[in-house]
């Protein structure tokens, strides 16, 4: 499953959402990187719970809230919200991966997982976009294996995988949205370009797939929806309390990284 919503934000809220990215110190204080096995890294900055600027007012949009309740069948819960960032020049590759590849291992028992990636800035080609497989999703949970510092999907499956289900770019523009679901396999290439690549993605998990282990990522915890228009009300204002980032620049082990070290 993997659904494209143009113009999911607005130009005056996504210029807002940039606006406040920008302008949130916390976010170059807290990224973390993944070397993507040929030495560039993407930034990311991960925390969990929505706090009440913007980017909580999307992850707790209807419009966000309500087409996941719809896709997973049931109530959700913010699973994480993070911001990549892919500088010029310098962004670093993910590789073919599942986001249950890693969540499984965090003892989340059902697939019942997805994602809305929100384009900040236009991605494209030349930036580093996202690369999708669209139906892989219904491959199920492919092995993982280690590669870089990333845990990437089992390069003979992906290989067999892309004759079936053929290599998509998601070239959006700032705004527009990919929805998709936690088993559908995708990556994205290094940026090369002068243009810079950030996204806004929000992860959702069905309320009745609390993990079944404690980890970086929360429990099942209420999630308030609230209309659309709060999006705009929130502008760019800071929240009044900070997110709370999953990893500092001490950066923490991913225990998904750590169990696939230990099959190696
Ligand atoms: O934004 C990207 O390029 C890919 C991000 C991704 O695959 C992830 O966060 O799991």
């Amino acid at each position: 499953m993997c659904i494209t919503e143009r113009k999911f934000l607005d130009t005056e809220e996504v210029t807002n959402l940039r606006k406040a990215l920008e302008q949130d110190k916390t976010l170059e204080d807290n990224y973390y990187t993944r070397d993507d096995g040929d030495g560039y890294q993407a930034k990311t900055a991960n925390w969990n719970h929505p706090v009440d600027d913007i980017t909580g007012m999307i992850g707790r949009s209807e419009k966000a809230v309500g087409t996941m309740e719809k896709l997973l069948g049931g109530e959700v819960y913010q699973y994480h919200a993070k911001v990549i960032m892919k500088e010029p020049f310098t962004g670093g590759a993910f590789v073919w991966h599942q986001d249950y590849g890693y969540w499984y291992v965090y003892g989340n028992l059902f697939p019942d997982m997805a994602t809305v990636w929100i384009a900040v800035d236009r991605a494209d080609k030349t930036n580093g976009c996202l690369q999708i497989l669209p139906g892989s999703h219904r491959a199920g949970r492919i092995e993982h294996v280690k590669v870089g510092d990333q845990a990437g999907a089992e390069p003979e499956r992906v290989e067999f995988l892309a004759k079936v289900c053929p290599l998509t770019y998601v070239q959006l523009d700032p705004g527009d949205a990919v929805i998709f679901h936690c088993n559908l396999v995708h990556r994205s290439d290094q940026n090369h370009s002068q243009n810079r690549r950030w996204a806004y993605l929000v992860c959702y998990n069905r309320a009745s797939n609390d993990p079944v282990y404690k980890h970086h990522y929360p429990n099942y915890t209420p999630l308030i929806k609230v209309q659309n228009s709060r999006i705009k009300e929130c502008g760019t204002r800071e929240p009044t309390e900070g997110k709370l980032f999953f990893q500092g620049p001490k950066r923490e082990r991913d225990p998904a990284i750590e169990v696939l070290e230990r099959k190696a």
